[in-house]
């Protein structure tokens, strides 16, 4: 779903939308850290706040664009449209799990192509020069999508050369990648 923040452009159900998709982002969260008390799932990469952002500008996209999210971004995969049912397959190692058949870390390292979800990874800041060759293969293709790629405060700092050198292998290119 397309949509945008401006007054009176927005339709009730549209908003109405937002707000199911950050309560279900929040009650699957919130789920997660029961389980991992229970011991009955290994981790969880805590989206716990960041619905609001998350929501707002995954609901920009259209489905033509790419989604490389943190590995907190649990709201972002939600508005592509990954399930309840889908995250659980993943949490309990399910060969139906459409994320990594069961086979990657739950609630911190998957994918869906499907849903143009680029492959997460725990590895800080590594996901955004591939978010930065997703944009340039699509202005390569000439296709008119963008990619939206997030990231924690830590990544901007310590990690990078990373960030530089996807801006300025963006700004070179006119590869549109969105970085918040
Ligand atoms: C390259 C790398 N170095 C260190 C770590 C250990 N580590 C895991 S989460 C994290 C903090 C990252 O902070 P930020 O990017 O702000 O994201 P946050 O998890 O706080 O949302 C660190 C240092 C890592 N995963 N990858």
């Amino acid at each position: 779903m397309a949509t945008t923040t401006r007054t009176g452009t927005a339709t009730r159900e549209e908003y109405l939308q937002l707000h199911r998709w950050m309560c279900m982002a929040k009650a699957l969260d919130d789920r997660m850290h029961i389980l991992v008390k229970q011991g009955r799932a290994p981790f969880v990469g805590s989206s716990r706040g960041h619905e609001g952002i998350q929501v707002a500008s995954t609901a920009a996209l259209g489905a033509d664009d790419w989604l490389v999210p943190h590995y907190r971004g649990l709201a972002n995969s939600i508005v592509r449209g990954l399930t309840m049912k889908e995250w659980m397959l993943a949490v309990f190692a399910k060969a139906a799990d459409p994320l990594s058949a069961g086979r990657n870390i739950p609630g911190g390292c998957y994918s869906y192509h499907a849903l143009k979800i680029a492959p997460v990874s725990q590895v800080v800041a590594s996901w955004i020069p591939k978010a930065a060759g997703i944009a340039y293969a699509a202005k390569l293709r000439g296709e008119d999508s963008v990619t939206l790629c997030t990231f924690g405060d830590g990544a901007t700092s310590s990690f990078s050369g990373l960030i530089p050198a996807s801006r300025s292998a963006c700004s070179m290119t006119s590869a549109p990648e969105c970085l918040p």
